[in-house]
């Protein structure tokens, strides 16, 4: 028999629908839980029952342990999975769990609470003989106790945040001098992020490679390790790219690695899931960092290279049964890689982009496997993590995998909003990736502001959008006309027609003229330049187009008269028609549902929720197309919701406010 049959799985978004996944195919009950704000989210279809837990904010649905814990009562959940991020690695969630008669999946409170601090982590690692990275993690907190301890460990130093974690409060010293000062202010920022201003010093290793040992332990002494994760490519702690087998891996260096993180699971009585994360540096030596205890975002990696199901090894773990495996059964073959694939806008720094997936079109093959939250339609909002989905991708050996990312990459369709993907392909081409040489210094190094900008459109990709305008317009009138003769589709009597298109590229306003040919070509004007467009064949957002003799793979949407998203290569351009946009301009949406006209950043929010509006109250000031739009009330009533953040970037449509209309 087992402990239980019906598991609540409290999160959102791809984890969920994860954990789901596993947790169906052996015959358990799921349970979903959402705000609001996912009444639509495929975890809530996926689940057998979902409960609706209040609304967006994380603080009042997915991080509120009261609610979680009254959606199992009211389910009969039996059990918790919490995913990663929220509650994952709350100990007090563990424990409410424990206490309600519920099952954690999950390690030990007690477990949770030790690795969640890295002073107390470090000195029983120390004890159990586990290589850390020489430093200091005493209590006394005094500046003079941190200035000796610096003279004995040497410079540089790095200073971290006991508590903390994603290198905040973290600080670099590279002198003596400058010490007490970096102290100070990681201490305050250490306070603020985690209330606690415990730190700990360690020798800083220079351009070190971050690799991870993913371990499991049973309830009954067993405790194995599945080799290691390599997620060197990080970008301001995030990670970006992460892989399995690490390119630098001996079987001798894992077999060293591999027991030392057993070890480190061991000496603390450790069960379930849990991730040792170690620096490596160039000369082969490792240190123990942090041990997370969850189940990782880039957990797929893993297996892809063991052809082990890491979730269905924890619920087993979590119903008390033994791994019903051996280290000697564990058996690593071929290599995968996986990217996380973001809304957010390499351009402007990153900034995560809210907003509606018009078109989702995962490449999925054999060896490329989408771990996504979403489906098409569905938005982005700017409560949560904007992850759209990880892209992991198998093959025997790294040069295959790394191969096939980047064209299932290219042959996602994906518009609606701005991602990461292009930035994502140029990481996995470059050469130094390629080579398997990244390690954390890798992004700062190979990709300047230049290599992030937008890019400013050639001749070829504008003539190929406005031959797709016009042919996306041509059949919208053609739909509406009874007879039509093949060969006059596009010939009028009168001779050619010129239909013109004006496009921003980059500072420049260019004019791009359309002229339809007898033989079914185009002859298009873009600025100077004269070219030749056959498209070859048009799906519903894809199309094979020769242009002047080359061909072109390229993806489309068009979501407006005025705008035509375009791909080629994962390289996404945004046409928007001046021409249609200024005739266009005065017919805004009207009601409660305020969006946004275009795609753009948002300079100003003036109005908070319960404010009362008025027809014409200023709200918000988009800046797009280099000029600043006012989002203007045109209803009178309160502001029930304030979806708009000041800074962030929103796609057309995106929501931006409720207003709740006066009851009569
Ligand atoms: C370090 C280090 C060098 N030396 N510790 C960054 C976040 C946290 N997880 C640990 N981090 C680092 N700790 C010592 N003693 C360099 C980093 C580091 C890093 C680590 C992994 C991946 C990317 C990184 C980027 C910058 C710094």
């Amino acid at each position: 028999m087992r402990k239980f049959n019906s598991i609540l799985v409290a999160n959102r978004g791809e984890i969920a629908v994860r954990v789901m996944r596993t947790a169906k195919s052996l015959g358990y009950r799921t349970v979903a839980v959402y705000s609001e704000a996912d009444a639509g989210a495929p975890h809530v279809a996926m689940a057998d029952e979902a409960v609706l837990i209040g609304p967006a904010p994380v603080g009042q649905s997915y991080l509120d342990m009261t609610r979680i814990l009254k959606a199992a009562e009211e389910t009969g959940a039996e059990a918790i999975h919490p995913g990663y991020g929220f509650l994952s690695e709350n100990a007090e969630f563990a424990r409410a769990c424990e206490k309600a008669g519920l099952v954690f999946i999950g390690p030990t409170s007690e477990a949770i609470d030790l690795m969640g601090n890295k002073a107390a982590a470090k000195r029983r690692m120390i004890e159990a003989g586990v290589p850390c990275v020489p430093g200091y993690e005493d209590k006394d907190q005094s500046d003079e106790a941190f200035i000796s301890a610096s003279e004995k460990i040497g410079f540089p130093i790095m200073v971290k945040a006991a508590a903390g974690g994603g290198g905040r409060g973290m600080r670099l010293v590279h002198a003596a001098k400058d010490l007490p000062a970096a102290l100070s202010s990681a201490k305050s920022e250490a306070l603020n992020a985690f209330g606690s201003d415990e730190l700990i010093l360690e020798k800083a290793i220079i351009e070190p490679r971050h690799v991870e040992l993913q371990v499991f332990a049973d309830s009954h002494g067993n405790v194995i390790h599945l080799g290691e994760r390599d997620c060197s490519v990080q970008r301001r702690h995030q990670k970006v790219v992460e892989e399995a087998p690490c390119p630098v891996m001996t079987e001798e260096l894992r077999g060293k690695m591999g027991a030392a993180a057993i070890e480190a699971a061991r000496s603390i009585g450790y069960r379930g899931a849990g991730t040792v994360e170690f620096l490596l540096d160039a000369a082969g030596n490792f240190y123990f960092l942090e041990m997370n205890t969850r189940l990782q975002v880039e957990h797929p990696v893993t297996e892809l290279v063991t052809g082990l199901d890491l979730v269905a090894l924890q619920l087993k773990i979590a119903n008390d049964d033994p791994l019903g495996m051996t280290q000697e059964d564990v058996r690593l073959s071929g290599h995968a890689i996986e990217v996380r694939l973001y809304a957010e806008d390499p351009a402007q720094d990153f900034l995560p982009c809210t907003g509606r997936i018009t078109n989702w079109i995962p490449a999925e093959g054999d060896d490329v496997r989408f771990d996504a939250g979403i489906v098409e339609g569905q938005e982005i909002s700017p409560f949560y993590d904007p992850m759209i989905a990880k892209v992991i991708a198998y093959g025997e050996s790294r040069e295959v995998a790394r191969h096939r990312l980047i064209e299932a990459l290219k042959r996602t369709v994906l518009f609606g909003l701005t991602t990461n993907r292009g930035f994502l392909i140029d990481i996995l081409a470059k050469e130094k990736f390629a080579d398997g040489g990244a390690t954390t210094a890798f992004i700062g190094e190979e990709f300047t502001e230049g290599d992030l900008a937008d890019a400013v459109p050639d001749a070829p990709s504008m003539a190929m959008a406005a031959v797709l305008q016009y042919r996306i317009e041509r059949d919208r009138t053609l739909a509406n006309t009874v007879f039509v003769t093949e060969g006059l589709l596009d010939w009028s009597n009168g001779g050619a027609l010129i239909t013109h298109y004006a496009y921003q590229a980059g500072d420049e306003k260019v004019d791009v003229a359309v002229s339809p040919q007898r033989d079914g070509s185009y002859l298009v004007a873009a600025g100077e330049a004269e070219l030749s467009v056959e498209v070859l064949s048009q799906g519903a957002s894809t199309a094979l187009i020769r242009v002047d003799g080359r061909r072109h793979h390229v993806q489309f949407a068009a979501p407006s008269d005025s705008l035509l998203e375009f791909a080629e290569s994962g390289k996404a351009l945004r046409f928007t028609n001046l021409i249609a946009l200024a005739a266009s301009a005065e017919a805004g949406p009207a009601g409660g549902r305020i969006t946004a006209p275009m795609h753009g950043t948002i300079i100003e929010v003036f109005v908070s929720e319960g404010d009362q509006v008025e027809p014409g109250t200023r709200l918000a000031v988009l800046e797009a197309m280099k000029m600043q739009h006012d989002i203007i009330a045109e209803v009178p009533g309160v502001v029930q919701l304030v979806a708009a953040v000041k800074a962030a970037q929103v796609a057309v449509d995106a929501l931006l406010f409720e207003i709740e209309t006066a009851a009569e």
